[in-house]
């Protein structure tokens, strides 16, 4: 069982997407895809009522390890859709595949050894540990925003999917037929973006998704009064390439791809005091519930 009154460590997330297999197994179900350079299991949780061609929505977080707010806000959203009973029409129209937390040694690595470690923990022989796992995925990988150092923050690794972990959430993603949306946690700067992040230009869809992201981002805004900014990833923030968003929906085919930066602007940073888990919850979930009524749509 799990609460959001605190962080949680891996081992009670996974135990936590167990436990809703095993409560609701007509609803929940556990899809292991792969496992982690170090040995870790990496669980998705698929939310289905059932049947087929149904239109889906992939969600993760935690592809940066200390952004620990990330796979407590994707946990929340989880209880929501599956314990509050309210939402049994989104569930009835669409279906959810959710991995709370895709870099799951480097997750671990941020409780027991480094709060503020952000990549994998891969090695191929330098002195340094780790890829960023968000400059890893191949659409125009390392063109922009990566570093090939090593010992670099943001070293897009030796060559792209070099890091095992993104290669078994692509081939999660790439598994599934109809997505609609692709959504990926992060933090902070409390930003919804969609892409590109490899270039200033736009998709040529760009106004369709800025839309979505508007509508999210009103519902997210009306619940606590947050502030987010919406725009590309590159004209909001920085460009950086090898990004999941940017692979989903160059290469992955989902047209709605976003990067959310949670809360909050600087204040406390990756260090969110967990008195905020539940409002970051809250107000996340009322933007996610805003796209799966969308999704529900397509
Ligand atoms: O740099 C990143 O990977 C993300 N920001 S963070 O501070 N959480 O590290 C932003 C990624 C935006 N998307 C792309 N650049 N593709
Ligand atoms: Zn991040």
């Amino acid at each position: 069982d799990m609460d959001w009154t605190s962080y949680h460590t891996l081992d009670e997330i996974n135990g936590y997407l167990d436990y809703l297999a095993t409560t609701y197994p007509d609803l929940c179900s556990i899809e292991n895809i792969g496992t982690s350079y170090e040995g870790r299991t990496m669980n998705m949780l698929k939310i289905s009522t059932g049947g087929s061609g149904k239109p889906g929505l992939f969600i993760d977080g935690g592809i940066h390890a200390r952004e620990w707010i990330a796979p407590a806000t994707v946990t929340y959203a989880i209880n929501q859709l599956v314990e509050s009973g309210s939402y049994q029409d989104i569930l009835d129209a669409v279906d959810f595949y959710i991995i709370p937390s895709i870099n799951p040694d480097g997750y671990v690595y941020s409780w027991e050894h480094d709060r503020y470690w952000r990549k994998t923990r891969s090695n191929y022989g330098t002195l340094c540990y780790g890829c960023d796992p968000n400059r890893n995925w191949s659409f125009h990988w390392d063109e922009i925003g990566a570093s090939d150092n090593p010992c670099s923050e943001i070293y897009a690794g030796p060559s792209p999917f070099s890091e095992i972990e993104m290669v078994n959430v692509r081939d999660a993603m790439s598994a599934q037929s109809n997505l609609i949306s692709y959504l990926t946690f992060h933090s902070y700067s409390q930003l919804w973006m969609y892409p590109w992040g490899f270039t200033t230009d736009l998709p040529e869809d760009w106004q369709d998704l800025d839309n979505l992201a508007s509508d999210a981002v009103d519902a997210l805004t009306a619940v606590h009064g947050t502030h987010y900014e919406i725009g590309s990833s590159t004209n909001t923030i920085y460009a950086a390439a090898g990004g999941s968003d940017d692979w989903a929906k160059g290469e992955g085919g989902v047209k709605y791809a976003y990067t959310i930066e949670l809360r909050d602007t600087g204040n406390w940073g990756f260090d969110l005091p967990e008195n905020q888990i539940i409002p970051t919850g809250e107000e996340t979930w009322a933007g996610i519930e805003v796209v799966a009524r969308f999704v529900a749509t397509q």
